[in-house]
């Protein structure tokens, strides 16, 4: 079986004049990756479950693994040398290095280290989001917002890695989705699923619909859809809700689905943030050929401002995700994005 090292070298084979960066960056994420794995297997165990004590900048309870998975991360791509700075969920300002290798680094990283972390305590799939950008300031001294602040169709390589029954990392650097596993006898990504391929239509839908009454009128009508007896088109849908993004994105890759996140009256933009949550997700999705919108644009658009901001947040299935555009501009269209 091929190795995720051999595959990102037969990638890189095809790009004149690649220096090999990109390969040691992906290099250091998968080492921080297995570190991480070894350590949610065993959670149960010591004392790495429970809160730190602290809050992340959105107010919630940092875990203790979430806190240990972003300082593996870091670290990584602080080693490597090929990150000069990063922009992580856990932390309310860029990281920058003082390092001269880091400072040269081509390239920059967004991501959510431990997503769905509320899960790790019932042993419920979790998984670290990433993406991963060229810089855009000169080489020599620390990375900007400015170099974080990119819309996602600027996007060198994305992807996710899901703490499962197995462990997978699923990623795309603009030519399809791949998918390895851990086979952790060997401690190796092997590829095990070669050129994902989410199915155009499917029949799961993924919300937390215990905020059915804040959802906008557009979502509500999606849902009615979605519950309709209508055996010629596979209705009613089946629901599945895990609470965990890349756990349901995975699933619902697989055997088609949509994954919802809408904004409500008191919050437009929803919960899940656009640089590390929504844009490597939705690079996924549009590579395995499916669909991500905010209900009204397409997210791989949309020009951040904020290193964690949020936006609403509509993926799956190509069909799945244009039927509830459909539903959102109908019916709701005090959401949409004014121009
Ligand atoms: P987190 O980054 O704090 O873990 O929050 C993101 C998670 C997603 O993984 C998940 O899909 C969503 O929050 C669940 O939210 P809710 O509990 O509101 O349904
Ligand atoms: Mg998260």
């Amino acid at each position: 079986m091929k190795t995720l090292i051999e595959f990102i070298n037969e990638e890189q084979a095809h790009i004149p004049n690649a220096s090999g960066e990109f390969t040691r960056l992906l290099n250091d994420i998968t080492i921080a990756a297995k570190i991480v794995n070894r350590e949610i297997n065993k959670a149960g165990l010591g004392d790495i479950m429970g809160y730190e004590g602290k809050q992340n900048i959105q107010g919630e309870d940092q875990k203790k693994l979430d806190v240990f998975a972003n300082e593996q991360f870091i670290e990584a791509l602080k080693h490597g040398g090929q990150c000069c700075a990063i922009a992580s969920e856990e932390n309310d300002e860029l990281i920058t290095f003082s390092n001269k290798l880091s400072n040269n680094g081509k390239y920059v990283v967004a991501m959510d280290p431990l997503d769905g972390s509320s899960n790790i305590e019932v042993n419920v799939s979790i998984g670290t989001i990433f993406s991963i950008f060229k810089r855009k300031s000169e080489p020599g001294k620390p990375g900007t917002n400015e170099d974080l602040l990119q819309p996602g169709n600027q996007l060198v390589a994305a992807g996710y890695v899901i703490y499962g029954s197995s462990t997978m990392l699923v990623y795309s650097t603009g030519h399809g989705v791949n998918g390895f596993t851990l086979d952790t006898s060997v401690g190796l990504f092997l590829m095990s699923h070669p050129n994902m391929k989410i199915p155009e239509g499917g029949n799961i839908y993924s919300i937390n619909e215990a905020n059915y009454i804040y959802f906008p009128e557009g979502v509500k009508e999606y849902l009615r859809y979605c519950r309709e007896d209508d055996p010629k088109t596979n209705r009613p849908y089946i629901t599945r809700y895990i609470g965990s993004l890349v756990a349901d994105f995975h699933r619902n890759l697989i055997r088609g689905g949509i994954y919802m996140y809408p904004g409500i009256r008191k919050n437009p933009n929803g919960k899940l943030r656009l640089l590390y949550e929504n844009v490597p997700v939705a690079f996924l999705a549009e590579q395995a050929g499916g669909k991500a919108s905010d209900g009204f644009r397409r997210i791989l658009d949309i020009q951040p401002e904020e290193l964690h901001q949020r936006t609403p947040f509509f993926v799956g299935s190509k069909h799945m995700v244009e039927k509830a555009e459909y539903f959102m501009k109908y019916y709701s269209k005090e959401f949409a994005p004014e121009k």
